[in-house]
C-alpha cells in the first residue's frame, strides 16, 4: 500500500458572519470562506476534502472502512455530551485486533486520540490509529494530538475527514506526513460529515446549525381550518420528534404557537445531556410572551430564552418575564420590526448554542425559509389529508415568487416512522457543499 504525495492543502480564512439584515438569501461572504476552507475551489470545482491521492488495495479498503465504521459508531456514543465541540471516535487496530479504542465526551478533556492511544499503551507501536475527524495539531484544553500519537509509534493514521477548525484544517495530516507515518484520508468521508454536521456549520459559518422540523398532512397542513393540531403525526413519529430534540442545544419556537399550544419544549427521551435543553421564543418589539405560559413558569427549571427586538418598548412586560426567569436577548429588528433572524443566530452562538431545532409555527419557520437560513429539514408527513383552503400550511413567511427561487433540498432520504413517515433533507449551501466534497474525497480513496 503505498501514498503518493501529489497532494496540495489549501487554506481558508474564517469571516464573521455579516452584521447587516438580510432577510432574503443571507450567504454571501462567509459561504464563500466557508468554501475555501473545505477546500473547495473558488471556480466552483470541487478538489476534495484531503486533495492527497491514495492507492489502497480494495482488500485493504475494506479493511479500513470496517474499522472507521466502528470508529463512527464510538464517537456517536459522545452524542449529546460534546456540545460545542466535535464527535470523534478513535481505533488503534493492531494486526487487525483493536487495541485501543476511546471517544470524546465531556466533562473530560482529553481527545478521542489520546484515550484509545492511553489504552492501547505500548501495543500503539507500529499500529494504525482510525479516527474519524483529522487529529488536532494545536494547543487547546490538551496538547495536540498529533504529537502524542507520533510519540506513540502509530505508524498509519486512516482518517474520515479533514477538521474545519481553522487552528487545524490540513495541519494534523502534514505534521503526521512530515514525521514520516502513512496518512489515509477520505475513509467513510460522507457519514464522517454527517456525523459533525453541526461542528462544520459552527467552524464555517459562526453560527448555529439550524435544523427544521414540521409535522403535516400529505397536504402540507399543520392545522384544520379550525385551528386543531394534536395530534396530526402518531405516536411513533412524535417519539422521532424527541430524539431529535435531544441531538440539539436549543429548540426554537414562534410566540404564535406559544400561545396556541402552550407547549413545554422539553427533552423527555430521558437521554443523558451535558447541558439542559434551552428553549428559544421569537417574539417581536410587541413582546406577546404570555407570564402565564409554561415556558415562563418553568424557566427556572429549564432555560427559556426570548428574542426581541431592540425597539421593543415594552419594559414592564420583559421585566416581569425576567422575573420568571426568562433571559431576554434583544437583537436589531429586520425591515418589518421582527427580530434580524441572521442577527439572532450570532447572538445565540455566542451565547454557546451549537446547533437549533426550529420547531415551528408557519411564521417562524417561514421566516427561516425566506431568510435561506436552514441547513436541514425533517418533514414528518402523516398519510391524511386536511384539506380547506383556510387550514394553515407549514411553511408562512413570504414565500418564493417563482419556482427558480423555491429552496431545494438535496440528499433527501424517506423513512417510514409507525404509519407516517419522515423525509430529511439538506438544505444549507456549506453542509451540501461539504457533503458534495466528501463524496469526492470517498471515491479517491475507494479508487
Ligand atoms: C475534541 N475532541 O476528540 C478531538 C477534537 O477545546 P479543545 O482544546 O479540546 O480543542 C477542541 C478542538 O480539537 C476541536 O474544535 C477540534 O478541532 C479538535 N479535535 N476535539 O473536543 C476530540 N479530536
Ligand atoms: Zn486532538
Amino acid at each position: 500500500m503505498t501514498t503518493t504525495s501529489s497532494g496540495r492543502h489549501q487554506q481558508g480564512g474564517r469571516t464573521a458572519t455579516g452584521g447587516s439584515c438580510i432577510t432574503n438569501g443571507s450567504y454571501g461572504n462567509t459561504w464563500l470562506a466557508a468554501r475555501k476552507q473545505l477546500g473547495v475551489a473558488a471556480t466552483g470545482e470541487l478538489s476534495g476534502i484531503d486533495s492527497w491521492e491514495h492507492n489502497v488495495t480494495e482488500a485493504a479498503a475494506t479493511v479500513h472502512e470496517r474499522f472507521m465504521r466502528e470508529t463512527l459508531q464510538l464517537a456517536e456514543r459522545g452524542r449529546g455530551r460534546v456540545s460545542p465541540r466535535p464527535l470523534v471516535g478513535s481505533l488503534v487496530v493492531r494486526d487487525g485486533i483493536v487495541v485501543g479504542h476511546g471517544f470524546y465526551q465531556e466533562p473530560e478533556p482529553s481527545h478521542a486520540e489520546v484515550r484509545a492511544l492511553r489504552e492501547a499503551g505500548a501495543q500503539a507501536r507500529g499500529a494504525t490509529l482510525y479516527v474519524n475527524l483529522e487529529p488536532c495539531a494545536h494547543y487547546g484544553r490538551t496538547p495536540p494530538c498529533t504529537t502524542a500519537i507520533i510519540a506513540a509509534g502509530i505508524s498509519r493514521v486512516v482518517a474520515g475527514i479533514r477538521d474545519p477548525n481553522p487552528q487545524v484544517n490540513g495541519h494534523g495530516f502534514t505534521q503526521l506526513r512530515e514525521a514520516g507515518l502513512e496518512v489515509i484520508t477520505g475513509v467513510l468521508a460522507v457519514a464522517s460529515t454527517q456525523l459533525n454536521e453541526v461542528f462544520i456549520v459552527n467552524q464555517l459559518e459562526r453560527r448555529p446549525f439550524v435544523h427544521l422540523k414540521v409535522a403535516m398532512s400529505l397536504d402540507g397542513r399543520i392545522a384544520t381550518r379550525t385551528g386543531a393540531s394534536r395530534w396530526i403525526t402518531g405516536t411513533a413519529a412524535r417519539a422521532a420528534g424527541q430524539a431529535l430534540r435531544h441531538r440539539y442545544d436549543a429548540i426554537a419556537v414562534g410566540v404564535g404557537t406559544v400561545m396556541a399550544d402552550n407547549p413545554q419544549l422539553t427533552d423527555r427521551t430521558g437521554w443523558e445531556r451535558h447541558r439542559p435543553l434551552v428553549r428559544v421564543v421569537f417574539d417581536s418589539a410587541r413582546v406577546r410572551l404570555p407570564p402565564d405560559a409554561t415556558l415562563v413558569q418553568t424557566a427556572r427549571q429549564t432555560p427559556t430564552w426570548l428574542i426581541t427586538t431592540t425597539t421593543a418598548d415594552n419594559a414592564e412586560h420583559l421585566a416581569r418575564l425576567a422575573r420568571c426567569g426568562v433571559r431576554i436577548l434583544a437583537v436589531e429588528a429586520d425591515d418589518r420590526g421582527r427580530p434580524c433572524l441572521a442577527t439572532a443566530l450570532e447572538r445565540l452562538f455566542s451565547e454557546g448554542i451549537s446547533s437549533l431545532l426550529v420547531e415551528g409555527g408557519a411564521m417562524l419557520a417561514g421566516a427561516f425559509v425566506d431568510a435561506r437560513l436552514i441547513d436541514k429539514m425533517t418533514c414528518f408527513i402523516a398519510p391524511r389529508l386536511i384539506g380547506g383552503t383556510t387550514a394553515l400550511s407549514a411553511i408562512g413567511g413570504t414565500g418564493a415568487p417563482t419556482l427558480e427561487e423555491t429552496l431545494q433540498l438535496t440528499g433527501v432520504t424517506l423513512e417510514q416512522v409507525g404509519t407516517d413517515f419522515a423525509l430529511t433533507g439538506y438544505a444549507g449551501r456549506t453542509i451540501i457543499e461539504a457533503l458534495a466534497a466528501a463524496r469526492v474525497a470517498e471515491q479517491r480513496f475507494s479508487l
